[in-house]
């Protein structure tokens, strides 16, 4: 096993921060061989990991990021299937941390494609002078905390082996997909694609026969795009999701550089946002309207292309039933105006609570069931038998195919934190403390994994937001929280068994006030079979969160306790 050298480890003459060698003449990969103990490892080079190296490296710590795939975009180096694009707009999908990044780059459509949403990465990597600390390739698979040192010993597949201070788990919310076991799978004489896991080359549908599994937010986008190549599109649906049209648009230079002028401002309403775009709450119950009122608020909220756009007419959507089935009808009405077989419009009718699971932004989702070549099968009623060499066998029939496209989401939240063998005080292991349901305090910290942070992990607003003002919101948290333990001599903070437990019952308690728990979802780990059915993210808000995390910090971390290593 390679073990990391930190004797080559020297301050870098133009910002003192400490680097590893020169950075002309060293490949990444000798950012994490240079050091016997790094400061801090962040796994993961999506979003939240870039942005965190950049703060890590502002305290003059020496940091890496070790990335699983091969190049870096997280999410969106990983989801590039074709159709793959953001659901909030891209001028509020963006860092916020730099006003001159905000000037300089120019983002093309409204809701901005997965390649774009790339580029802009890469473009942040390279404007950042990022990516000599990021090790690519290199999946943790093991971490270890060492009590008397309080260090982490991280292991990974590649055979090298990491200690640092802290690790900073920027792993997404949305990193381990989630494919379901169907038998015969093997069998089949045509290619197999998830969604999360889509080539690199690329893949065409032009005279093939394709089935899609899945009607969430990647089937809803990937299902569009199949029909306009594909020879035959077969959606086989268990569920149908609530898709509101995204109105996507190019976006003007005029109209760019008139955003830019207010960009700051815009910036700090996101941040003190509920959720992390801005707009005017709702004052008044969607039951205290009349029918027709109602009817022209969610009109509007239609046209407008907002993924929230009819959660925000009226207070109550998300905690009423009865309210919450006047936005459900709605939906069904538009989809029975716009799919023109009855049969087929009313199989895509969603009958669960509105957007207690999440609603997905569609372009010509509706209108692609139109067309004489897509055909949907409605899972309920003629469940999959197997994969055959042929296609799919439903109870049926058998449908003939050339390619089966998997849409079948992730183990959200948790999955990828406990693919890593995580043990931390006492031989405590993540894998057991979390049987059933996740824990830690403030969405950051596991009891008895000290100097270990979660970024947009369970139990913080993450999914519930607009993540690009969650994860600054978090990764900035984090940097202060470090640069106190730095000021201060300290080497370790951990959360308190006590806070933990109030954290968990305080979550659980605000999520019970809504709708969400109600209904099986991604949000509650139904999803996956053996998976705890707890609802996993903090319903609150990003305001709210924002206060609390900020108090605790202020207050001395208080629910947790700071100490330094003898
Ligand atoms: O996954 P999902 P996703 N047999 O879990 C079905 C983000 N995201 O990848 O509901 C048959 O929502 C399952 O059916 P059911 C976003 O937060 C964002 O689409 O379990 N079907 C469901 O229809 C999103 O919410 C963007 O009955 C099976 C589908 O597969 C989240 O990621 C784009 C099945 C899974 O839907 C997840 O979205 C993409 C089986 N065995 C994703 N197993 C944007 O920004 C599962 N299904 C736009």
């Amino acid at each position: 096993m390679t073990h990391i050298d930190c004797r080559q480890l020297r301050p870098d003459p133009k910002d003192g921060r400490i680097s590893a060698a020169p950075k002309s003449d060293r490949d990444p990969a000798d950012a994490a061989d240079a050091a016997d103990t790094l400061d801090a490892v962040v796994v993961g080079a999506g979003l939240s990991g870039l942005y965190q190296l950049h703060r890590l490296r502002q305290l003059g710590l020496a940091a890496v990021i070790l990335e699983a795939g091969a190049d870096l975009g997280g999410t969106w180096y990983w989801n590039r299937y074709p159709g793959a694009r953001c659901d909030i707009e891209s001028l509020s999908y963006s860092y916020s941390f730099s006003p001159e990044l905000d000037q300089e780059w120019e983002w093309s459509e409204r809701y901005a494609s997965q390649p774009e949403i790339l580029r802009y990465i890469h473009h942040v990597a390279d404007r950042f002078d990022l990516r000599r600390d990021i090790v690519l390739r290199t999946r943790v698979t093991r971490a270890a905390y060492d009590e008397d040192r309080h260090l982490w010993q991280l292991y990974t597949d590649t055979g090298r082996a990491v200690t640092t201070r802290f690790l900073i788990l920027a792993t997404g919310c949305m990193s381990t997909p989630q494919a379901p076991r169907i038998p015969g799978a093997g069998s089949f004489a045509g290619a197999i694609h998830h969604t999360a896991r889509w080539p690199r080359e690329e893949v065409s549908f032009t005279g093939k026969r394709i089935a899609v599994i899945g009607t969430g937010s990647s089937g809803v986008q990937v299902i569009p795009a199949i029909a306009q190549e594909a020879a035959a599109l077969t959606v086989l649906q268990r569920t149908p999701a609530y898709v509101l049209p995204a109105h996507n648009r190019p976006l003007h230079p005029a109209e760019l550089s008139e955003f830019k002028v207010t960009y700051p401002e815009f910036r700090q309403a996101q941040r003190r946002s509920r959720g992390g775009t801005v707009f005017e709450p709702p004052t008044r119950s969607a039951l205290e309207a009349d029918e027709l009122e109602r009817t022209a608020a969610y009109e509007a909220a239609w046209d407008t292309g907002f993924l929230n756009g009819m959660l925000r007419t009226y207070t109550d959507i998300l905690t009423d039933e009865k309210a919450n089935e006047t936005a459900a009808e709605f939906v069904r009405s538009k989809i029975r105006s716009i799919v023109a077989d009855p049969v087929t419009a009313e199989l895509l009718c969603p009958r669960f609570p509105f957007a207690t699971k999440r609603p997905c932004l569609g372009t010509d989702y509706y209108a692609t069931y139109n067309l004489p070549h897509v055909s949907l099968v409605d899972l309920r009623t003629t469940p999959i038998e197997r994969i055959t060499p042929r296609g799919i066998r439903t109870s049926d029939r058998e449908h003939e195919l050339d390619m089966i496209v998997l849409a079948t989401g992730f183990d959200a939240l948790t999955g990828s934190q406990l693919a890593i063998d995580i043990v931390g005080k006492g031989g405590a292991t993540l894998q057991k403390r979390w049987a059933d349901g996740p824990r830690n305090y403030l969405g950051l910290v596991s009891a008895d994994f000290p100097n270990l942070f979660t970024i947009l992990g369970p139990l913080s607003p993450s999914v519930l937001t607009n993540i690009a003002v969650a994860l600054e919101q978090q990764i900035d948290w984090i940097t202060d929280c470090i640069a106190h333990l730095r000021h201060n001599g300290l080497t370790e903070i951990d959360a308190t068994a006590q806070a933990e437990a109030h954290w968990v019952a305080s979550t659980a308690e605000l999520a019970g006030r809504t709708l969400y728990p109600s209904v099986d979802s991604w949000y509650t780990g139904a999803n996956i079979p053996g998976k705890p059915h707890t609802f996993l993210a903090y319903t609150g808000g990003l305001d709210r969160y924002r206060k609390e995390c900020d108090a605790a910090a202020r207050d001395g971390y208080t629910g947790f306790t700071l100490s330094a290593a003898h």
